[in-house]
């Protein structure tokens, strides 16, 4: 079986040179001149552990990289589905262009498997009618899958290998094919189902980490106020065979957490309380350390925001992506504090070498050494590792990764 992925991103890239590691004959498609010519010349497009080994590996066996969609029998959608802020709906496009490039060169009875995130009823609504409306039939000329991913950037290749999965198809007989192929390399269990359930079951599953992720956030607001030590009361909670409250933070980031709840909230606004409720607490977060920033600033004397800085700029540990990032949320809310002032604060992360804010640093110990703040917004292990660096400073910990004990947390 020939299989195509398209896009090869943070997704797709992962997963084509996983299945070609693993004996499938695969071609990674990308509308970027730029992505295929530097996969065709050996070099990776992005950072991710244990994708070196897994490239060379694909390499090896034959995979190749490409603008223009090959025929194949099997395609792997995995391009990006942005969506609008104002009306929380999901933009499609980038799906149904890379379905239609399908449609213009396969064969009858492809099979074109969709792995971006979509939001509920997204096939139905806008893949269907496009697929009819260049007069093929669904279930003969082709044939439509939803496989949503689930990898967790910073443990993808791990992932893939061990995560269970979902395959949403419109008969069993398209859905145990695909299935066949995911297993050359997928050693969980993987469920079948229809289509709008997988597309329901994805979205609900980051839905709950988010909503998990608000109570923590709302407990660290309770425990502040209440004069307690919020890590210590979860650590405890947790000890009951029943609880799992995930870590309180400086706000949620990323392309999938703090938008695919957005997609439950835009199509059922009267149902979805308790989602909305904590996308609304999430977004509070980066407000609220900069509050703690400023209390923290006060109670030491320190007026001048250029003598603080803030270390990490993605949004979480160990990754490049900036994406919703709440450090970059937090910089645009003290700019609307501050107007121009805001620009001499400090900023420094190892994974971003382009200056994508102001008063962004390069070094990190030319950034410790140019302030008397530090606030802690990414748990990179690099500041694991140079704690001692911080010995002399005023620290704000948001993500409680430090073992720097006098370090200020939320
Ligand atoms: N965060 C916290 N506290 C926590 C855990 C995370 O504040 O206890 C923050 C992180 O710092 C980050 C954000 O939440 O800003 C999201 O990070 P994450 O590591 O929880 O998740 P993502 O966005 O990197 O990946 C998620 C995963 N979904 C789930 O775990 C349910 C992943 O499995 C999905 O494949 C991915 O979304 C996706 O692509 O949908």
């Amino acid at each position: 079986m020939k299989v195509c992925v398209v896009g090869l991103g943070y997704i797709g890239l992962p997963t084509a040179l996983m299945m070609a590691s693993h004996g499938v004959d695969v071609i990674g498609v990308d509308y970027s001149e730029k992505v295929v010519s530097e996969l065709q010349s050996g070099q990776l497009t992005f950072e991710e552990d244990g994708l070196e080994e897994t490239f060379q590996s694909a390499l090896d066996a034959g995979i190749e990289f490409q603008k223009d969609y090959p025929k194949a029998d099997l395609y792997v959608v995995a391009v990006p589905t942005p969506y609008d802020k104002d009306t929380k709906k999901i933009d499609a496009g980038y799906v149904v262009s890379a379905v239609n490039s399908v449609l213009d060169v396969c064969d009858p009875g492809a099979i074109v498997v969709i792995e971006s995130t979509i939001s509920p009823g997204t096939v139905d609504r806008y893949v269907r009618p496009a697929v009819e409306d260049r007069g093929f039939e669904i279930g003969r000329d082709v044939h439509l899958v939803h496989a949503p991913e689930r990898i967790i950037p910073g443990n993808m290749i791990n992932e893939l290998v061990h995560n269970n999965r979902t395959i949403g198809a419109d008969s069993d007989e398209i859905a145990e094919k695909v299935k066949k192929v995911y297993q050359s390399f997928c050693e969980g269990s993987i469920a079948i189902t229809d289509i709008r359930t997988a597309e329901m079951t994805k979205v609900v599953e980051n839905t709950f980490r988010d909503i998990n992720i608000a109570y923590a956030n709302e407990l660290a607001k309770i425990c502040r106020m209440a004069g307690m030590d919020v890590y210590e009361v979860i650590k405890i909670a947790n000890c009951h065979p029943r609880v799992n409250i995930l870590s309180p933070g400086p706000g949620v980031g990323g392309h999938c957490i703090s938008v695919d709840p957005w997609f439950l909230v835009g199509d059922y606004p009267e149902l979805a309380h308790i989602i909305r409720q904590a996308r609304t607490i999430n977004d509070s977060m980066p407000e609220f350390v900069l509050n703690r920033t400023y209390e923290i600033m006060k109670a030491n004397g320190i007026e001048d925001v250029s003598r603080v800085g803030f270390y990490g700029l993605t949004y979480k540990e160990n990754v490049d992506d900036v994406r919703e990032s709440p450090t970059l949320q937090l910089l645009e809310s003290m700019e609307r504090h501050l107007c121009a002032n805001a620009n001499s604060v400090k900023v420094y992360d190892p994974y971003i070498a382009d200056d994508v804010v102001s008063g962004q640093m390069h070094d990190l110990r030319d950034f410790f050494n140019s302030v008397d703040v530090v606030v802690v917004m990414v748990g990179h292990d690099e500041i694991k590792e140079n704690e001692d660096l911080l010995k002399d400073k005023i620290v704000l910990d948001t993500r409680k990764c430090l073992s720097h004990t006098e370090a200020e947390s939320l």
